[in-house]
């Protein structure tokens, strides 16, 4: 366990998105800070480390980046990671090396390949959960010893990744500080959501991991592992969020909210004693929404829900290793509707074995439940998955999306199907939802008529066109 640093030492933090060039982020308006970021430089600080965060969610370029390390003179520069960010987050390493700073990278896109952020532009990657290693880091690097070996770090040495032993996980959640909310502009999130919303929405974390093991998810940083934080911790947080920054709308950005229910059934009790008034929204897995459970969720302030359905196969769901049944989302659809709850459902297109019926049961069930809001991309292969591990030898374009704005738009590997038939399933999503919104607008038989003539089309004429001579494509 790291203890107070013998050497003054000065971090830098940088969060390197960029919500201008992510065109899913201008559709979806979820702009939140970085609570990884936030949470180490919160535990930076309380370990004696002088420590300063770049945000550059609302810039233009990385200037803000030059003109922090032109003033503050880190030793370190630590920078957070997303698949999407490789190219910024290279940039940012070679603008701190080459104001002499050490350049780390962490987060979720590094600790899955380290070694092509080590290849030219960083010193060093962490591997894992970050507090810890970043501490000792910082204390190394301060003191101009070398970090090869550090527990959760890889560095390269000639052209080979040097991986330190792996690094313990934290033993309690409740030793972090509250995020360092104060060394970044939390206000310009909160005065964004307010102006699109009427609300001052932030971002919470209650827990750490998911034991859940579905086959296309990618968990670098915590893998199935599950640390929870106490409700007594949870509720200090909101607190604070409510006093110091008037904060009425939460998101809770756990992989899988209130996994244990007794743990939710005390949280829900302690907003309501408390008079947190908070209204919240979270992402749940189907069978942890039980009807009593959800309307007790509605007083506490449970506003809408993400829920991951993925298909309407049964079939499918169980090639995903997803662990639930139809049944389930059929429940939990039935109760949200009945609370009121606003329904995100996560759809996914083009998985391995997906078949053209596959399909058309996604469809149905999308038709039959009408959730409020949904997203329905076509499967991404993230490395480090089983999914890329069976697709690896097919990838196209790299594996990786050529524009941002391909992201969850593009096939990105060999599919049974052609791409175009995805992108036309997609907007065949688009014209159920434009026809869900349309009920009690426009007559029943009219609108049946309408879904039955796009049915028709898509079964007679898009579909073989964009099948060409593949027009009885193999069932998988
Ligand atoms: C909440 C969340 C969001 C929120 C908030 C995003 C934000 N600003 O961070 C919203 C909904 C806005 C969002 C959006 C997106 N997200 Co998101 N999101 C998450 C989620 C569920 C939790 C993130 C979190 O708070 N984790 C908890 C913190 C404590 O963990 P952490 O960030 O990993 O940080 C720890 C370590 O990684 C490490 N670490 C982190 N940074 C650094 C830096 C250094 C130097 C070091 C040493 C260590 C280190 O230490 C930290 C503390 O231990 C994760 C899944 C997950 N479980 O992580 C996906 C996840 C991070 N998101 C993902 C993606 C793809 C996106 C989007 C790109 C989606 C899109 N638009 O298409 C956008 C990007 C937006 C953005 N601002 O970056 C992927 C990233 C995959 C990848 N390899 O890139 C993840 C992993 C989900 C997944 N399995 O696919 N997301
Ligand atoms: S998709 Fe969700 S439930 Fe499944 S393993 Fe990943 S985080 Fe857990």
């Amino acid at each position: 366990m790291p203890g107070d640093l013998p050497t003054p030492s000065r971090v830098l933090l940088v969060d390197p998105y960029l919500a201008r060039d992510d065109p899913m982020e201008r559709k979806f308006v979820e702009l939140y800070p970085s609570l990884g970021v936030l949470t180490l430089a919160g535990y930076l600080r309380e370990h004696g480390v002088d420590v300063r965060v770049v945000d550059l969610t609302f810039a233009r370029d990385t200037r803000p980046v030059s003109k922090a390390l032109a003033q503050f003179h880190p030793h370190l520069v630590g920078v957070h990671t997303k698949t999407l960010t490789l190219d910024r987050a290279l940039a940012v390493a070679q603008l701190a090396r080459a104001s002499g700073a050490y350049a780390v990278a962490g987060g979720p896109d590094a600790a899955t390949r380290p070694a092509v952020y080590l290849a030219d532009a960083f010193d060093a990657v962490g591997l894992g959960e970050g507090e810890q290693t970043l501490v000792e880091l910082a204390e190394t690097v301060a003191a101009g010893r070398d970090p090869a070996g550090t527990a959760g770090l890889a560095v390269r040495r000639g052209d080979r990744t040097v991986r330190g032993p792996v690094r313990p996980f934290l033993k309690s959640l409740d030793d972090l500080p509250l995020p360092a909310w104060d060394l970044i502009d939390l206000e310009r999130y909160l005065s964004e959501w307010e102006r699109a919303t009427g609300e001052r929405r932030m971002a919470v974390l209650t827990s750490r991991g998911c034991p859940f093991d579905c086959a296309w998810c990618s968990k670098p940083t915590f893998g199935r592992s599950y640390r929870q934080q106490s409700v007594e911790r949870v509720v200090a947080e909101l607190r604070a969020l409510q006093q110091r920054y008037r904060v009425d709308y939460v998101r809770f950005c756990d992989d899988v909210f209130g996994i244990q229910r007794s743990w939710l059934e005390d949280l829900l009790d302690r907003m309501l004693d408390e008079k947190l008034n908070l209204k919240f929204e979270c992402l749940a897995r189907v069978e942890l929404l039980k009807p009593d459970l959800l309307a007790r969720m509605r007083r506490a302030g449970l506003e809408r829900v993400y829920v991951g359905v993925e298909s309407g196969s049964q079939r499918m769901l169980d090639t995903m290793n997803r662990g639930t049944k139809l049944a389930q989302v059929e429940r939990a659809s039935t109760a949200l509707r009945k609370e009121g709850i606003r329904q995100f459902w996560f759809l996914m297109l083009g998985y391995p074995g997906e078949t053209l019926e596959d399909i058309a049961a996604t469809l149905r069930l999308f038709r039959q439940y009408s959730p409020e809001e949904y997203s329905v991309s076509i499967a991404v292969p993230v490395p480090g998955t089983r999914f890329y591990e069976a697709v690896k030898d097919r990838l196209r374009h790299g594996g990786r999306s050529t524009k941002a704005s391909d992201a969850g738009r593009a096939l990105l590997y060999e599919a049974v199907y052609p791409e175009a038939l995805y992108r036309w399933t997609q907007a065949r999503f688009g014209l159920e939802a434009s026809l869900s919104k349309a009920r009690g607008k426009i007559a029943l038989p009219v609108l049946k008529g309408i879904e039955d003539a796009a049915d028709a089309i898509d079964r007679r004429i898009v579909t073989p066109i964009l099948l060409g001579k593949n027009a009885e494509p193999p069932v998988t």
